[in-house]
């Protein structure tokens, strides 16, 4: 990717214009060290434009729908006006160009509304640095005056904690028997949640979504936390039918009047603003260990000799993090 300077994206990001968003988001997600250095000035240029955006994430188990769901709460949206941008944090897979190529089908209409920008996620890479870059993709988002971002991830594993940690409003979407243990039930994930939609409530579906609804909402009142000024309600949908969508909106819209109200909403900004400082504290130092060259050559050595249980991993790991201690003495020196 040839270097643009810093106004060809402010402007472009000004005018709205989504090729050049996704060459800012293209350049947030570079490794290059020229591009990190001008991504961080065109993220701490944006910063103050942005935060007025609904922040919104969507998790669910593989096929619940998600897919499907933004697709059509998108056009939803789309129609009424907004500006959705979708990102997703999915960390884990080395998604196939097949799997891609379905999601475009999925979100066809939407892939090609006005009103609509998809980027999947960053391939590659640590949860933590993931999560940068789609936060930092959000930010870029919404100084091309997007105000509907939605940051999708799959519900099998911690991705989720990264995205309650940069949204407003967690949604999580469920269907009926496919049995908790499956859904991620495990009570960390319904603890993120700010509301559960029962996702395929239509045709014969509809009776057996509305009980899984009673009884979700049963359980969760049990496991409400007393002190919170919203309580996660449980509704029905069907992404097919484009049912009980606005009643979706509606609940993102109360909560934020809710957040307003009581305050929480800039606890929650700063909050976030610590989460992410710590997050890309504990990415550099990981980069940082990663690519310093003493550590380089020794880290093959010390990995045989633990596993071949000829040095403890406590001293191969105080002995590698000390060749970091080292490199930092140096550079303060210089
Ligand atoms: N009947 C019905 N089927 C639905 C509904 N929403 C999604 N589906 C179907 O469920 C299947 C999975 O939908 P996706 O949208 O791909 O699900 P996903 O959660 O994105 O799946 P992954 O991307 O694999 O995690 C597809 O065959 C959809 O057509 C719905 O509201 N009702
Ligand atoms: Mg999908």
């Amino acid at each position: 990717m040839p270097i643009q300077s810093l106004n060809f994206y402010l402007d472009g990001l000004a005018q709205g214009n989504r090729r050049i968003l996704a060459k800012a988001i293209t350049l947030v997600e570079s490794r290059l060290p020229a591009h990190r250095d001008l991504a961080q000035q065109l993220i701490d240029t944006v910063l103050p434009l942005t935060g007025e955006a609904v922040r919104l994430g969507i998790s669910g188990v593989p096929g619940v729908g998600k897919s499907t769901f933004i697709e059509s709460f998108g056009m939803h949206l789309v129609e009424r006006g907004h500006r959705l941008a979708v990102l997703a944090i999915d960390p884990s897979s080395q998604r196939s160009g097949g799997s891609i190529l379905a999601d475009k089908t999925r979100m066809q209409r939407l892939a090609s509304a006005d009103g609509a920008f998809i980027r999947p996620s960053p391939s590659g890479g640590t949860l933590g640095g993931v999560a940068r870059m789609t936060r930092e993709s959000m930010l870029l988002c919404e100084a091309a005056g997007f105000d509907v971002i939605i940051v999708e991830t799959v519900g099998v594993g911690q991705s989720e904690a990264a995205v309650a940690s940069m949204v407003d409003f967690f949604l999580l979407l469920m269907i009926t028997g496919a049995g908790d243990a499956l859904q991620g039930i495990k009570k960390g994930i319904l603890e993120l949640a700010h509301a559960v939609a029962i996702n395929k409530a239509d045709g014969d579906n509809l009776q057996p979504a509305e009980h899984t609804r009673n009884e979700l909402a049963k359980a969760l009142h049990l496991m409400q936390p007393t002190n919170g000024a919203w309580i996660p309600p449980v509704v029905t949908c069907s992404a097919k039918s484009f049912s009980g969508l606005d009643q979706i909106w509606e609940l993102v819209l109360a909560h934020r009047r809710v957040l307003a109200d009581s305050g929480e909403l800039p606890e929650r900004r700063k909050e976030q603003a610590l989460q992410w400082m710590w997050d890309m504290i504990e990415e550099g130092l990981r980069e940082r260990f990663h690519s310093d060259p003493d550590v380089q050559e020794l880290l093959p050595r010390m990995i045989r000799q633990v596993r071949q249980a000829e040095v403890a991993p406590t001293h191969a790991a105080r002995k590698l993090l000390f060749l970091l201690d080292k490199a930092g003495a140096d550079n303060r020196q210089m």
